[in-house]
């Protein structure tokens, strides 16, 4: 089952029956997507969805965001060619491959550049209406819109989390990146993994400040997300752009050793597991133990069964359900 897509890829294109088959991490997402994911497909043939022939995905498995990225164009189940760029390089490349910013996740379709997350979503609804990211109705479209912005901040604070974490856990960025790469690339990722962590600390301000901050706030961005699930924005039967911003991350800060026990037993990491199962990797507690505090003081009522400082981690990215995680690869 490893790979499936480079098999598939060998069929000429006349001859492919059925939709591409799932490929990297969404395992379990697309097998709950798989008969509707083929619906799909086949209603975008009928209608003539305005999918142009090449839909490129810019990205670096390993990223947040571009798990985002890829689980709303799997919701549409759009086909795509997948352009693995080296984490670090990938800002210059994309400079250079005439991209206006640097970040990744960036789609081509046909000739048009979508860069970003929130332009993706846009641009996904725009054309391919079925399954919408956002609703018809102007007013609960605004709150979806609003969480989705919101979320884009929280991702933000995802990633600085991630690398003050991985400043001081050094096996911890190449366990996220690596995780669809061959040998060769995951030989060099390795290597680079502290300059790379350098240089993205800089890029995306992560600064132990800025980290320390982002900590502190976490318990009320997390009770924000278990809010807007109970209220239905998020975590609805159908999934929209927020849940596709926000559950990527509350699925990586998930696999932080420090941080999964103040998480796992909330309503946020339902919707983690429910919309991206797959995240790979692993932080160990890495976080100075004053940092986690204000997690501590807020955790009583979520914290999971197991308390602070006792194994095993609950199941987070990479085990579902009980589900051993062997082939699991990150969209992000
Ligand atoms: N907020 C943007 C995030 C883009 C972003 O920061 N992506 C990272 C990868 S996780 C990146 O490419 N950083 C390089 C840069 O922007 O310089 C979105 O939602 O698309």
């Amino acid at each position: 089952m490893r790979r499936p897509y480079l098999t598939y890829r060998c069929i000429p294109a006349r001859l492919r029956r059925s939709p591409r088959p799932p490929q990297f991490a969404y395992r379990r997402y697309c097998a709950t997507l798989g008969t509707l994911g083929r619906v799909v497909r086949k209603r975008l043939r009928e209608t003539g969805a305005k999918v142009p022939a090449k839909v490129k995905l810019y990205m670096f498995p390993g990223s947040n965001s571009v798990y985002t990225g890829r689980l709303m164009l799997d919701h549409k189940g759009i086909d795509y060619k997948l352009v693995k760029l080296p984490p670090g390089a990938h800002a210059f490349i994309m400079l250079a491959l005439g991209f206006e910013t640097m970040g990744v996740p960036a789609l081509k379709l046909g000739r048009r550049r979508v860069q970003g997350t929130r332009s993706i979503s846009r641009a996904l609804d725009e054309m391919v209406p079925e399954r919408p990211l956002f609703p018809a109705d102007p007013r609960l479209r605004k709150a979806v819109e609003d969480a989705e912005r919101w979320g884009e901040e929280f991702q933000n604070a995802t990633r600085r989390i991630f690398y003050c974490g991985a400043r001081r856990d050094r096996q911890a960025f190449a366990s996220v990146v690596t995780a669809e790469r061959g040998l060769p690339m995951r030989l060099v990722l390795r290597a680079g993994a502290p300059l790379i962590v350098r240089l993205a600390s800089g890029a995306h301000h992560a600064s132990d400040d800025a980290g320390r901050e982002d900590l502190a706030l976490l318990p009320e961005r997390l009770d924000q997300i278990d809010r807007w699930i109970g209220e239905g924005r998020l975590n609805a039967a159908q999934l929209n752009a927020a849940d596709f911003q926000i559950a990527p991350n509350v699925s990586a800060l998930l696999l932080c050793e420090d941080l999964a026990p103040f998480i796992a037993g909330r309503p946020a990491a339902v919707l983690a597991r429910r919309v991206a199962p797959d995240y790979v990797g692993h932080l160990r507690r890495a976080f100075p133990p004053d940092w986690l505090a204000p997690l501590q003081l807020s955790a009583s009522p979520h914290a999971a069964a197991l308390p602070v400082g006792s194994e095993p981690l609950p199941p987070a990215a990479g085990v579902v359900d009980g589900e051993a995680a062997t082939d699991k690869r990150p969209g992000a």
